[in-house]
């Protein structure tokens, strides 16, 4: 039996090793996290996944998947630790170094290791490649190295990571080969060979290309708001046209993917993309245009219910959320704050949480930042006789308010908002 090393037991490479495991390897996973192999050996998992808890328990009982803090010996190595962004907003590749260099005692000619950790374009010719080089390999010959992206949705993840498109990006062609072999034993969608850049770059350019839409979406919003026009209709009305998708704008973009892959295409090609680098400008602009609107509407000093903390809606993800920023700012402005969330538990955040109840007393505006099914049908009653002044603000134009007397706003009247709106006729 094939044995399979999964480097790096996050979102991503849990449910891969799983995934592996359930296929008929053998599949040991490795993390510096001593804490993880422990749960993992107990057929318990750290994160939140729907079905994963259950795939993990079987196949660590039937033997097929266990948990090491250093390699082993293994056919394929598949590296899936994070990137993350230092905060000159450059790719930190540290952890993806020193996992190839982990894995670099345990390689035997004939292995393949496969990256899938999210990588600015070039990394595994001119990064990757010259590390596993250093012992005297001669990398696409005794050694073959892909870059084959993760692209699942968390929630959906064992789902799409059998249903989606792979890429499959070699190093040389004979690379592309060996790692869609592995991946053809659970993937039932398209597997697309190519080159490493060509991978490294497309997977960058989904997320962008989505981040430049909803920026163009959010300076529509700028724009209408300026010129007295309702964007929401204009983006309706633009999107009948069957090749125009508008994007729809918000309290800025989040998230560990979109907020952050544009920014390693920037750091590898700063003067040849301003389109990108304007895109990221405009989304992360956006807490302070809601915060505008607020002082728009609310006295100095008023009570904000802030409802949504995560970067959008029905998980429990706050990376990179918009909504921080947006708190940050109305706390500077010394508003008082009230945070609802019930996605979220309170030691995954610094601030105190409320309830709906504790949240909406005696606020002049509940502020909506994040689609969560909970927040569509609101208790109106409750947010009648409960709040000081009963305002909404919704910036996913997501809740359905049906009472004449709640002064309700979004991305669609948003130019009508002004201190007078006070005033709310009953
Ligand atoms: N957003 C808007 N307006 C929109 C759509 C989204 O403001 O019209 C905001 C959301 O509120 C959120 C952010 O954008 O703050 C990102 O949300 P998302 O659902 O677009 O993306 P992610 O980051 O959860 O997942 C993306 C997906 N990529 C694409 O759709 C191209 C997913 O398929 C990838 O697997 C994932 O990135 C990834 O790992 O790269």
């Amino acid at each position: 039996m094939e044995k399979i090393c999964v480097v790096g037991l996050g979102y991503i490479g849990l449910p891969t090793a799983a995934m592996f495991a359930k296929t008929g390897y053998e599949v040991v996973g490795v993390d510096i996290n001593e804490n993880v192999i422990n749960l993992l050996n107990n057929g318990e998992i750290q994160i939140k996944e729907v079905g994963l808890d259950d795939l993990v328990k079987k196949v660590v009982r039937e033997g097929r998947l266990r948990g090491s803090i250093t390699p082993e010996t293994a056919d394929l190595f598949i590296i899936a630790v994070p990137t993350p962004n230092y905060s000159n907003h450059t790719a930190n590749l540290e952890y993806v170094k020193a996992a190839i260099k982990n894995i670099l005692p345990y390689l035997k000619e004939g292995n393949t290791v496969i990256v899938e950790s999210t990588i600015p374009p070039r990394t595994i010719d001119d990064i990757i490649a010259p590390i596993i080089s250093i012992d005297g390999w001669n990398v696409g010959e005794d050694i073959f190295l892909a870059h084959c992206p993760e692209r699942v949705l968390p929630g959906r993840i064992l789902i799409e990571l059998v249903e989606n498109t792979r890429i499959v990006g070699g190093i040389n062609e004979i690379s592309s080969i060996k790692a869609a072999q592995k991946y053809s034993s659970f993937v039932t969608g398209e597997i697309i060979k190519t080159s490493a850049v060509t991978a490294e770059m497309s997977k960058l350019m989904e997320n962008t290309y989505r981040d430049v839409n909803i920026a163009l979406a959010n300076e529509l919003a700028k724009i209408s708001d300026k010129l007295g026009i309702n964007t929401l209709e204009v983006i309706d009305i633009a999107n009948h046209h069957p090749r125009v998708n508008l994007h729809q704008p918000g309290p800025g973009v989040g998230g560990h993917c979109l907020a952050v892959d544009p920014y390693f295409i920037i750091e590898k090609a700063p003067n040849e993309s301003p389109l990108i680098n304007n895109a990221r400008r405009i989304n992360n602009s956006m807490p302070e245009f809601v915060v505008d609107h607020i002082e728009k509407i609310v006295e100095k000093k008023g009570k904000i219910a802030v409802f949504g903390l995560t970067y959008k809606g029905n998980i429990d993800d706050v990376r990179e959320s918009p909504a921080l920023d947006v708190i940050g700012l109305l706390q500077k402005k010394n508003f008082d704050l009230s945070i609802y969330d019930p996605y979220i538990r309170q030691e995954q955040v610094r601030f105190t949480l409320s309830t709906f109840d504790e949240a909406i007393h005696n606020a002049d505006c509940i502020l909506i930042l994040t689609d969560h099914s909970k927040f569509k049908g609101l208790d109106e009653v409750k947010i009648h006789t409960k709040m000081r002044t009963p305002i909404i603000f919704d910036t996913k134009n997501h809740v359905q308010i049906n009472s004449e007397s709640i002064k309700y706003y979004n991305y669609g009247n948003l130019y009508k908002m002004s201190k007078k709106s006070l005033v709310v006729t009953t």
